[in-house]
């Protein structure tokens, strides 16, 4: 069986990429893999999805080298949906297959480009048990679902994707971030209705209802809409990072979340800086900030200040993380004097400069 199979002496850290198809899984890995190796990161790049034709990126290992989905569909006689779940259930069933390509590029950090059929991840169980396996094998892999962020645009195709994104977690049992894709593209096809914070913390979602409501058709699925949203709701674990591969900044961020997901920011697989340490485990990663900036750059149809809108609250400017001393005391503008690590009589403070709009 599998567990008798050598392991890996160390851990290694990478990516699931998944999402439904069409998302931009296949060009999140190519610009993933790009823009990590710029920050000297050894990147391997796995597809196994064998409905990708053209690979862009550098590939280490292709599952079309085990199966193949048109000879699968040809020899079977089944359609494209059939003919993926075979294949996956078909890399299940040989993954020492996997193991060996695998083990020759240990040393680096893993994307897996994934298959897009939503069942894979919502019913299905080979994926999981794929994950469950790389897992024995010391893989530690964040999930990161890609959807399509013009769903943002229509609220029952958002109430939908925060459906599947919220199934998707529960049965991928993965660190997991999500991502609001094509984020350049995000009002192609209509307006947003509230600004981008709204959507990618996934604020009170009863103005989503009542947004619906609006629309004659919806009027009558409204109890069924509220039941989803509240389902959503309980569990409280859906949130999305806007991404354009082409902007750095939202690249950087994806990058940030996923590292802090699965550890790779408290490992040693390279330098490491007291500043990304403590913002990594205090979580001073300001998602509002981050939506605020790609709101200001990719969304045009809100006229309303977002700063204005958001009158009353308190805005962190900047922080600083120092270690403070009898003679380097804490300044007086600390907000949060409890959030250092006392070391004798040393203390790593944050330092928050702030405003307020009340
Ligand atoms: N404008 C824009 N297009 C993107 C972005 N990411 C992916 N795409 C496009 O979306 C389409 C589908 O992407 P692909 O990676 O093949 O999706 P997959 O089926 O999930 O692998 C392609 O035409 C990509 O060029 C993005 O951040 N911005
Ligand atoms: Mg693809």
């Amino acid at each position: 069986m599998m567990s008798e199979e050598p392991r890996p002496p160390t851990v290694i850290f990478g990516q699931m990429v998944i999402g439904p198809p069409g998302s931009g899984k296949t060009t999140y890995c190519m610009a993933m893999q790009e823009f990590l190796s710029k920050l000297g990161r050894k990147v391997a790049v796995v597809n196994l999805d064998p409905a990708n034709d053209l690979i862009p990126y550098q590939c280490c290992v292709d599952i079309a080298e085990l199966v193949k989905l048109d000879d699968v569909m040809d020899g079977l006689g089944l359609g494209p949906n059939g003919g993926l779940i075979y294949c996956m259930e078909y890399l299940e069933a040989n993954l020492d297959w996997l193991l060996s390509k695998l083990e020759r590029f240990k040393d680096c950090y893993f994307l897996f480009d994934c298959p897009g059929q939503v069942e894979l991840y919502t019913h299905n169980c080979s994926v999981r048990n794929i994950l469950a396996q790389l897992a024995k094998w010391n893989f530690r892999l964040t999930a990161v679902h890609l959807v399509d962020s013009h769903y943002c645009t229509d609220p029952a195709k958002f109430i939908s994707i925060l459906c599947t994104s919220l199934s998707t977690m529960l049965q991928v049992e993965l660190p997991h971030v999500n991502i609001l894709s094509k984020i350049d593209l995000i009002e192609q096809f209509g307006k947003l209705a509230f600004n981008l914070d709204y959507y990618t913390e996934v604020l009170d979602l009863s103005y989503l209802l009542d947004h619906l409501a609006k629309d004659p058709f919806f009027k009558n699925f409204r109890q069924l809409n509220k039941k989803l949203v509240e389902v959503i709701e309980d569990y409280s674990l859906v949130s999305f990072i806007p991404l354009n591969v082409q902007d750095k900044e939202t690249m950087k961020h994806v990058m940030k979340a996923v590292d802090k997901a699965n550890g790779y920011c408290f490992g040693d697989s390279e330098k490491r800086t007291l500043e990304a340490m403590m913002s990594a485990a205090v979580g001073a990663d300001f998602q509002f900030s981050m939506s605020m900036d790609a709101q200001e750059k990719y969304v045009k149809s809100i006229e309303k200040d977002v700063e204005e809108e958001a009158a009353g609250n308190w805005f962190i400017e900047s922080y600083q993380i120092c270690v403070c001393t009898e003679e380097h005391p804490t300044p007086e503008n600390v907000l949060d004097p409890g959030g250092g690590v006392e070391s004798q009589r040393e203390v790593v403070c944050i330092h928050f400069k702030g405003w307020s709009n009340a």
